[in-house]
């Protein structure tokens, strides 16, 4: 069963009644996103940042399109590669550079780092460096959220990589047989850890929550308007006690598997990198639909792209100057 979404053919824009202040929300969020982590990026390289960080600059239409089809209260969680999920669902750019430094003001005091971040506050439960972790975590809030009848829906965040864990499997088995409110959303973005994601994964990967009987979809990750279209049908499914939906997003990063991850040729191709940044690039592809129907000029843009920069600049320099946590509490919510 698969539900399209009707293309407007003049503007190439979902059917549906344009919001100039949504359309401007995405196209700022996925700004902020791309700020964050080149800001991530510049940090590390000049070693403030200890250890690594994976980006997903190229894939900042996925976690904006989803989050923005969601209730402040609705849950996410996140994986190893969660910077934008967390900045879209409401995370703060200065408890996020704080946690990525160190620091007592980050969201784990400084002792989670770029694969630890949560936001209860904001409904994201956390992202997870386990491979597939977030699925049972992201399973049972819908589970709580059905039992306590409160109309939330849950979002699970994973790579194509997770589709090798078992623990998927069983939780898509429970969601479709209880109906739970829960979009699981894949983000393909070609490779797993250094290897092409087709000799790590049979078949279609459509395929494995189509033999649950779960609800699929497929888009074009690359453009925003889509993922957002086709993430509120999904949502308002499952609202409405229609169950799980599997999404799948066809997406690239740009950069390599980490910041570290410099020398990549022997895996994915230059050519193949310029190819995705010039003709898929998600900023552009909404900026190129914004212009194009007339909702607002270059120059709106561009204050919105200074603004963006403006606060990861301050974000980052309010980390570099907090203070670390106090030597007193080395042993205090870590778990040894
Ligand atoms: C259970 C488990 N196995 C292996 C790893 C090492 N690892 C970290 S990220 C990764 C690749 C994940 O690929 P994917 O889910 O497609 O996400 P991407 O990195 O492409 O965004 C691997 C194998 C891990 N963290 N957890």
């Amino acid at each position: 069963m698969s539900t399209k979404t009707k293309i407007d053919e003049k503007s190439q824009m979902p059917k549906m009644v344009l919001d100039v202040e949504q359309w401007l929300h995405m196209y700022r969020q996925m700004v902020r996103i791309r700020a964050f982590e080149e800001k991530v990026n510049e940090l590390y390289l000049n070693a403030i940042m200890p250890g690594l960080a994976h980006l997903s600059i190229g894939q900042e239409a996925v976690a904006v399109g989803v989050c923005e089809a969601l209730n402040h209260d609705d849950y996410i969680t996140s994986n190893h590669r969660g910077h934008g999920h967390c900045l879209a669902k409401g995370g703060s750019v200065d408890k996020m550079f704080a946690e990525l430094l160190g620091k007592e003001a980050g969201y784990c005091r400084g002792k989670g780092g770029s694969m630890h971040i949560a936001n209860p506050d904001s409904g994201n439960l956390g992202a997870n460096a386990i491979v597939g972790g977030s699925a049972g975590i992201a399973t049972g809030a819908a589970f709580s959220a059905q039992r306590r009848n409160t109309q939330q829906v849950a979002v699970c965040f994973f790579g194509e990589g997770s589709l090798g864990e078992g623990l998927l499997y069983e939780v898509m088995n429970m969601a479709q047989l209880w109906k739970l409110p829960i979009i699981y959303v894949c983000e393909n973005n070609l490779y797993n850890e250094y290897t092409p994601y087709e000799e790590a994964t049979a078949g279609e990967l459509t395929d494995r929550p189509k033999a649950f009987g779960i609800h699929v979809e497929e888009v074009y990750g690359q453009d925003v308007t889509l993922v957002y279209e086709t993430t509120k049908q999904l949502v308002e499914r499952a609202r409405h006690g229609e169950g799980p939906a599997f999404l799948l997003c066809n997406t690239y990063r740009y950069h390599g598997h980490h910041v570290g991850d410099i020398d990549r040729v022997y895996y994915r191709s230059k050519d193949e990198e310029l190819e995705w940044r010039t003709k898929h690039d998600p900023i552009q592809t909404l900026t190129e639909k914004i212009i194009k129907v007339g909702m607002i000029k270059q120059d709106q843009l561009e204050k919105i792209q200074a603004e963006a920069k403006q606060e990861i600049e301050s974000g980052a320099e309010f980390a570099i100057n907090a203070p670390y946590p106090d030597l007193s509490e080395v042993d205090q919510n870590v778990y040894f």
